[in-house]
């Protein structure tokens, strides 16, 4: 039992310390403040317009298997809101997160834990952006553990670390968790809400506010959700990076590797999504056309 208010943020240090281990065993989740300084923030800021500007003029959809999201910003131009193995195309962002600060959350995870920089989804880097031809403004309610739910198991413990880039209030959308909810049942695990359907804020949800560079790490198992920001245009921007720490097996991915089904049926979402953007769009302009003609 932590005696800790589920507020708490603490600084990442050496070691975890007992009073954290015991904070997160409680809410399922830590919040540390601080970890990467402007410097590196701009940096990984740089590089991820680097890497999004290769990938847009090689018309790149896919990284390994698994579809870039690819929307549109706040002026209408492509956008990917979603990169998948992105520290495969930096060298530098691939030795920031071997750098010894993390040690202590690598070893959280597990001894032999290593950071799953070619597998699964790799490296995920998360845009949401509230604008008309956004293709990511809210993720609904789901726990991380889908792959072991659709396998009829039951999620193994996994912690996914969160590194934060933008200072975000309730109020600009941004992570809602349920405290507590990674020591639930199988059922629940399934069935408590409606897998990424669902976005309605639950009485029990704790919003999550972070200064650029907060690092969070949370309970593959623990039940969370993405809210839209209350602003629109740029300043609606929030954006995360997620490091995948592994134990068991290596499996590393390739240009072979298959897309996940549950990617298929998000690319279907997103491409009727932007079609009925588009075809907003389209309305708009000729609308704008019309009065034109009229005045
Ligand atoms: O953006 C975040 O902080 C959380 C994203 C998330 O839950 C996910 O990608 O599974
Ligand atoms: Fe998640």
């Amino acid at each position: 039992m932590s005696a800790l208010p589920v507020e708490t943020r603490f600084s990442l240090g050496d070691e975890i310390t007992e009073e954290q281990q015991s904070f997160l065993d409680h809410y399922g989740f830590l919040h540390f403040e601080s970890v990467a300084c402007p410097e590196e923030m701009e940096r990984i800021t740089g590089e991820l317009d680097r890497i999004e500007s290769e990938w847009l003029q090689e018309r790149r959809r896919f990284v390994h298997g698994i579809p870039l999201f690819l929307g549109r910003d706040w002026e209408g131009r492509p956008y990917v809101q979603r990169f998948a193995f992105t520290t495969r195309f930096s060298g530098w962002m691939r030795s920031f997160f071997h750098d010894a600060r993390f040690e202590p959350v690598r070893r959280l995870v597990g001894q032999d834990a290593r950071v799953g920089q070619d597998e699964k989804d790799g490296v995920v880097v998360n845009r949401f952006l509230n604008v008309p031809g956004s293709v990511h403004k809210r993720l609904g309610w789901h726990t991380d553990g889908l792959r072991d739910i659709f396998a009829f198991r039951m999620p193994v413990p996994q912690l996914n670390v969160g590194l934060h880039l933008d200072n975000i209030r309730a109020g600009d959308g941004g992570l809602r968790l349920l405290p507590g909810t990674h020591n639930q049942g199988f059922l629940s695990t399934c069935f408590r809400k409606l897998y990424f359907l669902y976005h309605r804020p639950d009485p029990g949800e704790f919003a999550v506010e972070t200064k650029a560079g907060d690092l969070t790490v949370h309970d593959g198992r623990l039940w969370h959700r993405v809210a839209r920001s209350t602003r629109k245009g740029e300043a609606s921007l929030r954006r995360a990076i997620y490091v995948p720490y592994l134990t068991g097996p290596f499996e590393p991915k390739g240009d072979q590797s298959a897309t996940p089904p549950y990617h298929h049926i998000g690319r279907l979402i997103r491409w009727f999504r932007g079609a009925v953007a588009a075809a907003q769009r389209r309305k708009n302009h000729q609308g704008s056309l019309e009065v034109n003609r009229h005045s």
